[in-house]
């Protein structure tokens, strides 16, 4: 194991000072569960077994298409990428899988780098296809589409880049590829709206057919940008039909900022789950459009009944084609434009650990039983009691108990590991867009 880039004294010695307050909240939050029956410890074992995937692209600042604001000490390419997701994983230990994107992972030596995050606590998530921006040299433009273009050689192209993730993927030990396509139109009769999703599919159906008989596809929905009038995929309905068209290893990525405003989400997971196709997740938050938010900045409550229906999901798992029963991908996929990557990314680690934490709490048996006997408002506080509980000191007596710190935040500021970063890294230039 490579020396981690946070000084191990400076998380003891931190924690030391917040230990008793920690026992403290700990033993109260205990007393008071366990009144209602729950034990804390069982709450806390299986926070300690939740985990959820970083992407690489999260690690530097994001922007949008006016600008995009570098902070000194960001990185600039994988090697450093992977050392800020090791800080996140070091201090939180709940993100100890990397989700990469290619093109702008790509490197020489996929066994180094896959022994290069080892070293560094690190193992890897879904891949991710890039075939919504053209690359220098690429033969055909992506301009009108990839997966659906109208050219056959265009979506040949599309399909050879997939393939060529997947055995990236196997050499950095991932089992998952997920596949978004910006592809759609911006006028109306720009294209045929039938045939697109004909041609998506028969190329789909080609990048299914070189999957590994472990590995599955998760199909990623979103309902507009970089399209403004139609998209292929622009939701869970044409995801789900296009996975059960492709068969029983593709199944469905819920990104929540791909959906319109006040969207139901958390019913469109249990749709999903119903039918066996629920794959994977991106958090982030959003008020208007794809923001990519911080997870639970904007709207918790929803993150939380996501997490609701994951709980009842995994309670009832659906058999499906596939035989695994219930393991959606847990990943974050956010636009950092004003913060600290590395904050943001802790913070909503901790945030999304938090619902599922709370979706713990939810007195099952209440639920039903109010459910069964139609008591809207008892239905409802079975819910709202968990979601009320303040599991801050479970988080954090979990991941004291695995090395990490009790205050993530303060450590790391405490650490200046970004200063010593922008000693060291060479600086970001100005620019536009997502990366
Ligand atoms: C598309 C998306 C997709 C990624 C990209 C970085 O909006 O959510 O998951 O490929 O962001
Ligand atoms: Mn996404």
């Amino acid at each position: 194991m490579t020396e981690l880039p946070i000084s191990a004294d400076l998380i003891a010695e931190r924690n030391a000072a917040h230990a008793e307050a920690l026992e403290e909240d700990y033993a109260a939050l205990g007393r008071k569960l366990s009144r209602t029956g729950i034990d804390i410890d069982a709450i806390k074992d299986r926070v300690a077994g939740f985990s959820v995937a970083v992407p690489s692209w999260g690690a530097g600042r994001g922007g949008t298409r006016f600008a995009k604001f570098p902070i000194a000490g960001e990185p600039t390419n994988i090697h450093e990428k992977l050392e800020d997701c090791a800080v996140i994983q070091q201090l939180s230990r709940v993100t100890p899988r990397v989700s990469p994107h290619f093109p702008w992972d790509k490197v020489s030596d996929y066994k180094a780098l896959r022994e290069e995050a080892a070293a560094l606590g690190l193992g890897w998530d879904a891949v991710n296809s890039n075939t919504f921006q053209d690359q220098v040299g690429q033969a055909h433009t992506y301009a009108n589409g990839s997966l659906a273009a109208q050219d056959a050689a265009t979506r040949q192209q599309a399909v050879d880049h997939n393939i060529e993730c997947i055995e990236i993927g196997q050499q950095l030990g991932s089992t998952d590829l997920t596949v978004w396509v910006g592809d759609g139109t911006n006028f109306p009769g720009q294209q045929d709206l039938g045939r697109s999703l004909d041609r998506y599919l028969e190329a789909a159906s080609k990048i299914y057919a070189a999957l590994p008989d472990d590995w599955r596809m998760l199909l990623e929905h979103k309902m507009f940008e970089p399209a403004f009038y139609s998209t292929v995929i622009s939701d869970w309905g044409s995801s789900i039909l296009a996975a059960q068209e492709l068969g029983p290893k593709a199944k469905c990525l819920v990104d929540l900022g791909h959906h319109a405003p006040n969207v139901n989400i958390e019913q469109i997971v249990a749709r999903l789950h119903r039918f066996g196709k629920l794959g994977g997740f991106h958090f982030n938050d959003s008020k208007y459009g794809d923001d990519d938010l911080d997870s639970g900045s904007i709207n918790p409550h929803q993150l939380f009944l996501v997490f609701n229906e994951l709980v009842e999901a995994e309670l009832n798992p659906r058999a499906n084609e596939a035989g695994g029963g219930f393991n959606p991908s847990y990943m974050i996929d956010q636009s950092h434009n004003v913060t600290d990557p590395i904050e943001s990314m802790l913070s909503s680690a901790e945030t999304i650990t938090q619902c599922f934490a709370k979706a713990q709490l939810v007195d099952r048996d209440a639920l039903h039983a109010a459910q069964e006997a139609n008591d809207t408002m008892m239905a409802f506080q079975a819910l709202r009691r968990a979601y009320n509980v303040d599991v801050a000191p479970i988080l954090a007596k979990a991941r004291a108990e695995a090395g990490g710190a009790i205050d993530v935040l303060e450590a790391y500021r405490l650490s200046q590991y970004r200063g010593r970063k922008a000693q060291q890294r060479k600086a970001v230039g100005l620019g536009a867009g997502i990366v």
